[in-house]
């Protein structure tokens, strides 16, 4: 009908797990070929010839091929202890990349943000909606919203798709989100097999999947991050105080964060954390908008189950190269950047187990649709087919499609 706009329901979070059947739009997409919708997952005016959401057999290869290592791997091993590592929640490994690497990244996540930007400035119009499963929106961002978020992460608007950030957030449009599909360096990181054994290292298993990754870039004049600890899903939330055996057979994440050029450890975007407050298991109540009200709330007279010693805050400061590993419920937050101080540049990789009961693991938070599809059609190396299973093996997920969570 002339004039009338087609409703067109939201793209569920993992398409190719839901059973029931989706509206034909959101459907046609599963179908066609994955050419077809990375091509529409990189409109023409993002120039970015080498995004490996478009590279072929030979350009994977070529990954392979040419691999160099990310990590020292001695001074991992020096540093990580597994024993520890359940018991606080939390490994900081310092200055554990190369310096090849830390060039690298570096560039990597300026390149990531530098697209991100580009984005959030050109006209989305020219953008191909229908390929993405969706209807041209109705509205765009207003200037505020577009200068407030160049620069930084998780500042685009997104309580609803009306401007189509949600689209462009899922399809990975937007670099920020699953920024490894745009900057090879990144995808180097997310399959190399130094990042693998750390992470098996980390999960104490074999068997380890992908969940989500980000860009978390902080520009001067950012003003912190609230205390917080992240749900898992699958029933091991808000359960109460876990012991260490109890915790480790828990479909755990662990959220990896690599900071190239490190941070101070005051008014420079540094990350804080308290050791042990993941065995609470308590990401409904462990919440704070700062840490004066952390402490006179959540953390007062709390122990370490395993220590006994008061839990307390610590604010870090990382030399360049350091990479910090988070379990799923560890409490952390981020402290505000200074006007006068540069970005602190960093990426987040997570991973995760299955559950050691059941087998099952969580579907992802982020596994944008064309990824999903390259994974099961085989289009993709074994490895990263292997890491992307959740986005579309229901018997490994136990028939779940997703699980309520707040990232
Ligand atoms: O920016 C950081 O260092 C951490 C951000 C974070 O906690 C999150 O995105 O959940
Ligand atoms: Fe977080």
């Amino acid at each position: 009908m002339k004039g009338s706009i087609e409703y067109v329901p939201t793209m569920p979070q993992n398409p190719l797990l839901v059973t029931e059947v989706l509206y034909p739009m959101l459907a046609r997409l599963l179908l066609i070929p994955t050419s077809e919708l990375a091509k529409a997952t990189r409109p023409d005016f993002l120039v970015n010839a080498q995004s490996p959401v478009q590279w072929s057999g030979n350009d994977w290869d070529r990954l392979e091929a040419n691999r160099q290592d990310i990590f020292d791997m001695s001074a991992v091993i020096e540093q990580f202890d597994q024993s520890s590592f359940l018991s606080d929640g939390y490994a900081v490994l310092k200055e554990i990349m190369t310096s090849e690497a830390i060039r690298e990244w570096t560039e990597a996540l300026k390149y990531g943000q530098q697209l991100n930007d580009k984005l959030l400035r050109l006209d989305w119009t020219q953008i191909d909606w229908h390929t993405l499963g969706r209807t041209l929106p109705v509205k765009s961002l207003t200037e505020d919203e577009i200068n407030n978020a160049l620069g930084g992460s998780q500042m685009v608007p997104q309580t609803d798709d009306e401007a189509g950030v949600k689209t462009l957030r899922q399809h990975s449009v937007l670099a920020e989100y699953f920024p490894a599909g745009h900057v090879p360096f990144l995808m180097n990181v997310l399959t190399h097999p130094q990042m693998l054994q750390l992470q098996r290292l980390c999960l104490g298993c074999d068997d380890i999947y992908f969940d989500h990754n980000q860009l978390l870039t902080r520009p001067a004049g950012y003003a912190g991050g609230a205390w917080h600890s992240h749900k898992i899903g699958g029933g091991a939330d808000n359960r109460g105080i876990a012991n260490l055996l109890e915790y480790q057979a828990q479909p755990n994440f662990n959220l990896v964060l690599c900071y190239p050029q490190g941070f101070e450890v005051e008014n420079d975007g540094g990350l804080k954390l308290i050791r042990g407050s993941h065995l609470f298991r308590d990401p409904a109540g462990c919440q704070a908008a700062s840490d004066e009200e952390m402490q006179q709330g959540w953390l007062a007279g709390r122990m370490h189950p395993v220590t006994n010693q008061p839990l307390r805050i610590e604010h870090l400061s990382l030399p360049p190269g350091s990479v910090v590993c988070c379990l799923s419920h560890a409490a952390h937050a981020v402290a505000p950047k200074a006007l006068d101080k540069e970005t602190r540049w960093c990426s987040l990789y997570c991973y995760k187990k299955a559950d050691d009961l059941s087998g099952h693991v969580q579907p992802p938070h982020s596994v944008p649709p064309v990824w999903a599809m390259k994974a099961r059609r085989g289009e993709l190396p074994v490895i990263l087919m292997e890491l992307f299973r959740p986005s579309f093996d229901k018997e490994l997920t136990g028939g779940r499609a997703y699980d309520e969570q707040v990232w």
